[in-house]
């Protein structure tokens, strides 16, 4: 799978099919076709998620040496000081949706925000370059799974809407979701650079 605007094409390094397909419906709003590619990225242990997908994507870069994106989320919990944060994926797989509401257990401020960023490489860059997105809303008091999502989508609802991600398709949480809008600031610039 591959993604070609002039002849030019490009990769989202990714092991989330989830992630994947968010991005795709984003890019190919602006006539961009993205392709995944299952390539081990680096996860440096960063505070910053700027730096880790800066890192990642360097390391992806080198494996292939083909034009790249990788993207890196972390979600941010106002009442535990930013936990998870960049160690979102760590404690989605030790605790879950389930030991994150025990965390938060009586808790009055749910406040938390998702944060992306989308980090592209090639040839012609000196260093890469980073797009942000992010969207702020509430922990949930109970797991609300709907019939789409992945991670902490269940426990998450953006401001503005009454629906946790979960419960949203894909098109509705684009409309929200911090990957949608770091995904399409990178659309954006890319499509600028190749004139289309
Ligand atoms: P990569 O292969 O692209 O690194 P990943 O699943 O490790 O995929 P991230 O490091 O960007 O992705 O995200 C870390 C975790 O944060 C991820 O596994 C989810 O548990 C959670 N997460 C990130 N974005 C999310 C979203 O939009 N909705 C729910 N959970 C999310």
């Amino acid at each position: 799978m591959s993604f070609q605007l002039n002849g030019k094409v490009i990769f989202f390094a990714t092991g989330n099919i989830h992630k994947f397909n968010e991005a795709r419906q984003v890019l190919s709003r602006h006539k961009i076709t993205v392709g995944m590619l299952k390539v081990k990225t680096l996860e440096i242990q960063s505070e910053n998620l700027e730096e880790i997908a800066k890192t990642s994507v360097v390391h992806a870069f080198r494996q292939c040496d083909i034009p790249i994106i990788v993207e890196d989320a972390g979600l941010f919990v106002e009442a535990l000081n930013g936990f998870p944060g960049p160690y979102a994926s760590y404690v989605y797989k030790t605790i879950s949706n389930e030991g994150l509401l025990k965390l938060m257990e009586k808790n009055m401020n749910r406040r938390a925000k998702f944060q992306s960023v989308v980090a592209y490489f090639s040839e012609e860059l000196d260093t890469p370059l980073c797009f942000k997105g992010e969207v702020w809303g509430e922990i949930t008091e109970k797991i609300r799974r709907g019939c789409s999502g992945f991670g902490f989508d269940p426990i998450f609802k953006p401001f503005g809407s009454q629906k946790t991600f979960a419960e949203m398709s894909i098109t509705e949480k684009n409309k929200y979701s911090h990957r949608a809008k770091a995904f399409r600031k990178f659309a954006k610039w890319y499509k600028s650079l190749c004139k289309v």
